[in-house]
């Protein structure tokens, strides 16, 4: 089922999403719906509370060297941990829940997750580049952090110009 991207200035999107508990067929449903979503709208990354459920879940589904999204890729994140943080990168970022806005963005180069998979197994992950960047991105999500927050003063005004912009040419 595809599910709704809550944009900003949603307040949800401000949101702490909470631990999850349960690895049980409703989660697994609600992970297949993300995946769903997340594909139909041409994302590499999803947290939970973007389709307005604030759990601690994300869906990361870096492309190859083809540039293809494949399923066997897909990672599905639940209750992650930020550790052995390396090194700085810039990378222009980009999110659902603020479609057409795309900035650099300053973050770790590599970083070690520790998280649980859809039957709540203990997983370990070390990772860089864009899967770095990435899980980084979608964890601010999980407290209620969206990207635009990291720009410099003027880089935030410069996006609320274009953005409010952008949201009168769609009405
Ligand atoms: C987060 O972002 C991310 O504006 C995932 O019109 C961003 O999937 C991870 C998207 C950068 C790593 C680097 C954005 C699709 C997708 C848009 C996304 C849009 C359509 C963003
Ligand atoms: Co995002």
């Amino acid at each position: 089922m595809l599910l709704k991207v809550v944009t900003y200035p949603n307040k949800l999107l401000k949101m702490r999403s909470s631990v999850v508990e349960h690895f049980d067929n409703d989660l697994h449903t609600f992970l297949d719906d993300m995946f769903e979503t997340m594909m139909s709208n041409n994302g590499i990354g999803l947290a939970a509370i973007q389709v307005a459920r604030p759990i601690r879940a994300l869906l990361l589904c870096i492309p190859d060297e083809e540039g293809e999204q494949k399923k066997e890729n897909l990672l599905e994140i639940l209750n992650p941990t930020l550790h052995n943080p390396k090194g700085q990168t810039l990378y222009q970022e980009g999110c659902l829940s603020v479609p057409g806005f795309y900035e650099d963005i300053e973050r770790f180069e590599s970083v070690t997750l520790h998280y649980q998979n859809r039957h709540g197994s203990a997983c370990v992950l070390e990772a860089n580049e864009l899967l770095a960047i990435a899980i980084q991105h979608e964890m601010d999500h999980l407290e209620g952090k969206l990207f635009i927050e990291k720009l410099s003063y003027n880089r935030r005004k410069k996006f609320e110009k274009e953005y409010k912009r952008a949201l009168k040419e769609k009405r």
